[in-house]
């Protein structure tokens, strides 16, 4: 049987390297923390090996094409395949960022949402019958919907609604938000919550798309909240260790054999949420 396979991006810090550290300690095959840049994976997979854990490193920067598809190439020639993607890396501006909107706003939803969808092109079609994918988002992304206006919320939330139509609205989003019209537009003023409301929400077609094209497979793709986890994106304040923010995402990642669901869902503390 080939060897099994689970690969985070974003390792190499934070909730990413949380998670690596569960999968080391619990996923029954090889792990591979990816990170943007080689020195900084590298300095990390240093700490791991000193902790007795034995993880592999890949560089892979999802805001990079060449990088993902480099990957995803490694993944398929060397293990034919990937069991586990858990698609971790994001960026957040502060709150107190002097950064204009616009700028915040294209910056943000090109790692957490545009990016994250190119992984998710290019890696789902490797991902083996009984694979499990884990998206990170954010229960502020569900707060951020809240906000938004009707006509919004009934698109994100309908069942009809497909990848065309959130890449037009996340597009929508950042020309009005170019012209300074995105609240007029029926946006919430948070460029990470609209990120993640664009993520979970492509995360919910995708989980119906592979349902439909390949039924036999038993995949399950999620989406999640990891929590208020304390790292360098969300301050020293935040109750939740970074392990303790790996639970839900490894819970997902390491659903058993045998499970039908969750699929398609937003987990938070490992229990299925209303979108
Ligand atoms: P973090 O400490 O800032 O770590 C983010 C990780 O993502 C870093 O490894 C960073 O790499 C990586 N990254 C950013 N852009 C990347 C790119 N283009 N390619 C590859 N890697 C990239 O953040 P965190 O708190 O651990 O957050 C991890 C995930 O959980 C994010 O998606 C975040 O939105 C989500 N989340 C966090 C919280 C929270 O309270 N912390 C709550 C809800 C959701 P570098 O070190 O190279 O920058
Ligand atoms: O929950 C999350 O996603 C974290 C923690 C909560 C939080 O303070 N933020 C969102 N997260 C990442 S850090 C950025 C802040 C935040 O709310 N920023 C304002 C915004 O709308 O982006």
């Amino acid at each position: 049987m080939a060897t099994r396979v689970a690969v985070v991006t974003g390792g190499n810090k934070g909730i990413g390297l949380a998670i690596v550290r569960a999968l080391c300690k619990l996923f029954q095959g090889d792990v591979f923390l990816t990170a943007r840049d080689q020195g900084r994976g590298q300095e990390t997979m240093k700490s791991l090996a000193s902790e007795g854990l034995a993880a592999q490193f890949h560089q892979l920067d999802i805001d990079d094409l060449k990088s993902i598809t480099t990957a995803a190439a490694f993944f398929k020639e060397t293990y034919g395949g990937v069991d586990v993607l858990i698609n971790n890396a994001g960026i957040a501006f502060k709150v107190a960022d002097p950064t204009p909107f616009a700028t915040q706003a294209e910056a943000t939803l090109r790692t957490n949402f545009f990016s994250t969808r190119e992984m998710l092109i290019n890696f789902l079609p490797l991902v083996r019958p009984g694979g499990r994918v884990v998206n990170l988002c954010s229960l502020l992304g569900q707060r951020v919907l809240n906000q938004c206006s009707p006509a919004l919320q009934q698109r994100f939330r309908s069942d009809d609604i497909t990848e065309e139509e959130v890449l037009e609205l996340m597009h929508r989003f950042l020309d009005e938000a170019k012209r300074g019209e995105h609240q007029q537009g029926g946006w919430a003023e948070s460029a990470y919550g609209v990120s993640h409301i664009g993520l979970t929400t492509l995360s919910m077609i995708l989980a119906r798309r592979l349902s439909k094209e390949r039924p036999n497979d038993g995949i399950l793709l999620n989406a999640c909240c990891p929590g208020w986890v304390r790292t360098d994106m969300a301050g020293p304040k935040a109750p939740k260790s970074p392990d303790e923010g790996a639970v839900t995402p490894v819970y997902l990642a390491l659903l058993p054999p045998d499970a039908t669901e969750p699929h398609g869902k937003f987990v938070s503390e490992k229990e299925v949420q209303q979108w």
